[in-house]
């Protein structure tokens, strides 16, 4: 018999073993009905720039209108589509065009269907045998990411990880086994100490991961940032120095391209430098502004990364991946294996009958991992990459706009007068305040004046801008654009909402 007939023999038996079960057409008509739901409800009906972004309620409200507690027995399909209803309507709708709160958001529709593939098919990644198309998938994508990172042949090694923040712990735990491979079996007890350094405007994690990971987290050093957001190369190189006269030794620096809140990238080629000098590992924090390399126009902001031992880039943030889509990334090709392998007989047995050196789970520190790969994958077959290029060539082009427009309107100071991400940082001045720019306590005032419009927009839910103090600089507000659906005229409504919510109050 052809293969293909094998192959059609099975899924009809398959079918008929499905037909004979009598929970078929009850789970058939729920999941239609949920999928329906889903559709017209979650995905749809709410992402108008018509419908509310949040619908707030108060904790209490929300026990209230939503059943939360598990019980002993069940409740109908019918109950089960109103729970379903309800969790969207109390949810903050992170698709809506005005979501921009985060350094996530939207809804694209093959990341979803990617999503929903891959729960449909409920896959863990960590043998051939259990996942094998995902295995090979996971190997093409992240070779093709250290391809664009500039990695030679996209040569190296990478992972798919829960969230940014491991991935930086990734990084730690590779830096440290490169120095110090001991650090495997005999743990910190058998090491000099180590210390790393990252700028004061990184993200918290890779300073909370030092901790975890017990280097702790005083021994990770703050560099500082100039006025632009950027490490001081100059500082890191005298911390550098001054940790080696104390008795320390430094095995990491962590760069950043695209810091949370300022969008600002640290000057990879300096510090690479100074890396060299020193001998130690460096790190790229790229979660946030690493989608940049997909563009032309603006891969330039990482100009030097290639230099860097490791990368942490999440397709989730500026390509607008669905959550969560994060990846370490490494030119050291063995150096994952060697640091986390364990061995397990019961899951990488060496014997098996086909090439086990697919079996890639064991380079991961977890053991069950959701296939993350598939959403991004699949939103790559369906864009090209030119699709991802003109989406972050449009992300910034709203930035650009909408800071030109606010520099022009009363009302409106920056923070920083050339972001380089698409993150816009400003404050908003009610009128109270206009003209009081000397009083002394103008800035205590300035301060309260985010939480206010925050607490309107919320109770709105016409917009989603989160604010935060940085720093000597009192509260301010920081917009985030990764929706390539928002056109110029979104950006006007931005700064109308804000005049709207905002010129009146008094503080
Ligand atoms: N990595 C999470 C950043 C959170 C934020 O949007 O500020």
């Amino acid at each position: 018999m052809p293969a293909d007939s094998t192959i059609f023999a099975a899924e009809v038996k398959v079918e008929d073993h499905f037909q004979s079960l009598p929970e078929r057409s009850k789970h058939e008509d729920f999941i239609r009905r949920a999928v329906d739901l889903l559709v017209e409800r979650v995905v749809f009906g709410r992402s108008t720039r018509t419908s509310r972004v949040v619908e707030w309620a108060a904790p209490d409200d929300i026990r209230k209108c939503i059943d939360l507690k598990p019980r002993e027995g069940p409740v109908s399909h019918e109950q089960l589509l109103v729970l379903m209803a309800d969790v969207a309507r109390y949810s903050v709708n992170t698709a809506h065009p005005y979501f921009v709160n985060q350094l996530f958001s939207s809804v694209d529709p093959y990341g979803l269907i990617g999503q929903w593939l891959t729960d449909a098919l409920n896959p863990s990644v960590y043998t051939f045998e259990v996942a094998p198309v995902f295995t090979l998938m996971e190997e093409e994508v992240l070779r093709e990411m250290r391809s664009i990172v500039g990695y030679r042949d996209g040569d190296g090694d990478g992972i798919f990880c829960p969230g940014g923040s491991i991935a930086n712990g990734y990084a730690i735990s590779c830096a440290r086994y490169f120095m110090h491979p001991e650090i495997k079996t005999k743990g910190v007890y058998a090491v000099p100490k180590l210390v790393m350094f990252t700028s004061e405007l990184a993200h918290y994690s890779t300073r909370k991961m030092a901790g975890f990971m017990g280097i702790g987290s005083e021994n990770c050093i703050n560099v500082k940032a100039d006025k632009c957001g950027k490490m001081d190369v100059e500082d890191l190189e005298q911390k550098i120095k001054a940790a080696v006269e104390d008795g320390c030794k430094p095995f990491m620096v962590t760069a950043t391209s695209g810091t949370t809140v300022f969008g600002a990238f640290d000057p990879i080629i300096p510090i690479a430098e100074v890396c060299k000098k020193y001998k130690v590992w460096l790190h790229v924090d790229a979660a946030w502004g690493g989608g940049a390399l997909m563009s032309k126009k603006h891969k330039h902001l990482l100009r030097g990364i290639e230099m860097a031992d490791s990368v942490t880039w999440n397709p989730h943030k500026l390509l607008a991946a669905p959550q969560q889509c994060s990846t370490f990334l490494t030119k050291h090709k063995t150096i994952l294996k060697e640091c986390h392998s364990s061995n397990a007989t019961y899951l990488f047995q060496k014997d098996k009958f086909y090439d086990t050196s697919y079996d890639t789970g064991d380079k991961h520190i977890q053991c069950g991992r959701r296939a993350d790969v598939l959403k991004f994958w699949f939103m790559w077959k369906a864009k090209g990459h030119s699709g991802f290029e003109k989406h972050i060539d449009k992300v910034f082009d709203n930035a650009k706009y909408f800071l030109d427009h606010i520099k022009q309107r009363n009302g409106f100071r920056i923070v920083l007068e050339k972001p380089e991400c698409t993150n816009v940082m400003f404050w908003y001045v009610p009128k109270c305040l206009r003209g009081c720019e000397t009083d002394p306590d103008y800035n205590e005032r300035l301060h309260k004046v985010a939480p206010k419009i925050k607490e309107r927009m919320i109770k709105e839910g016409c917009m989603m801008v989160t604010y935060q103090p940085q720093g000597e600089l009192v509260n301010f507000f920081r917009i985030v654009f990764q929706n390539s659906a928002l056109d110029h005229k979104d950006m006007i409504y931005f700064a109308d909402e804000f005049e709207r919510l905002g010129s009146e109050i008094m503080v």
